[in-house]
């Protein structure tokens, strides 16, 4: 039985880890208590040490009593539950079922996006040639915003803060650092995002870092 035990949320690397970011982000925005530890990526022993904790070898991963779980939106999910009153997803049915849909299309989607332009908190802000695939997922992404910012009002894709917008948090970042887009309401939405309380101590965090992973660097 978990219920009552400390949250522990396990990550890598604030600077590169888009994975980590989710759950993070949206525990924190929430309010709600958590223990973090940072392992930092191994990429020449092929991030072997993750094995100790996690299941899959990825993070992030949280633990809660004796329960341990991997896959980060099915973490988000579980934290939901566990809070309810926090409305990690919109109170609304069908708008919580748009939130899952967008959601879901970012957790198992845009693969151009995320190969070819990694999350880096630190890098300067600079364009980069990409792919049509990059273009097209940035494309896609832009409409999924606007139609959610427009039918919610924004400032958030559901109006307010939510699991969806943990979920595109490293989007904001990667369209920012490689000047990806330049639609009005991505600037607005981005603006909003950045200026979350908790964003800004992630990006202060990744700022002390120590650790740089080459492959990473774009
Ligand atoms: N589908 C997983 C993806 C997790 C993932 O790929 N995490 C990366 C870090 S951002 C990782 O652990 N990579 C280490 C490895 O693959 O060895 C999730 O949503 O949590």
């Amino acid at each position: 039985m978990s219920t009552g035990a400390e949250l522990h949320l396990i990550i890598a690397n604030k600077n590169y880890s888009s994975w980590s970011f989710r759950p993070w982000l949206s525990m924190k925005a929430a309010g709600i208590e958590f223990r973090e530890t940072v392992a930092p990526f191994d990429e020449p022993n092929h991030n072997q040490h993750f094995l100790e904790f996690s299941p899959s070898k990825k993070v992030p991963v949280l633990q809660h009593g004796d329960l341990t779980l991997w896959e980060s939106l099915a973490i988000m999910e579980y934290v939901a539950d566990l809070h309810p009153d926090c409305r990690l997803w919109p109170a609304d049915v069908a708008q919580r079922g748009m939130a899952r849909a967008v959601s879901h299309e970012m957790h198992g989607g845009f693969g151009a996006l995320r190969a070819e332009c990694p999350m880096n908190m630190r890098r300067k802000i600079a364009p980069m040639a990409v792919s049509e695939g990059v273009r097209a997922d940035v494309s896609r992404i832009e409409t999924i915003w606007a139609e959610c910012l427009e039918a919610s009002g924004g400032p958030f894709l559901f109006g307010e803060f939510s699991n969806a917008d943990a979920m595109y948090a490293p989007v904001v970042n990667r369209f920012e650092i490689y000047e990806l887009s330049s639609a009005g309401h991505v600037e607005a939405y981005a603006r909003t995002m950045k200026s979350l309380p908790a964003w800004r101590e992630w990006a202060e965090a990744s700022k002390a870092e120590p650790w740089t992973v080459e492959e990473e660097e774009v």
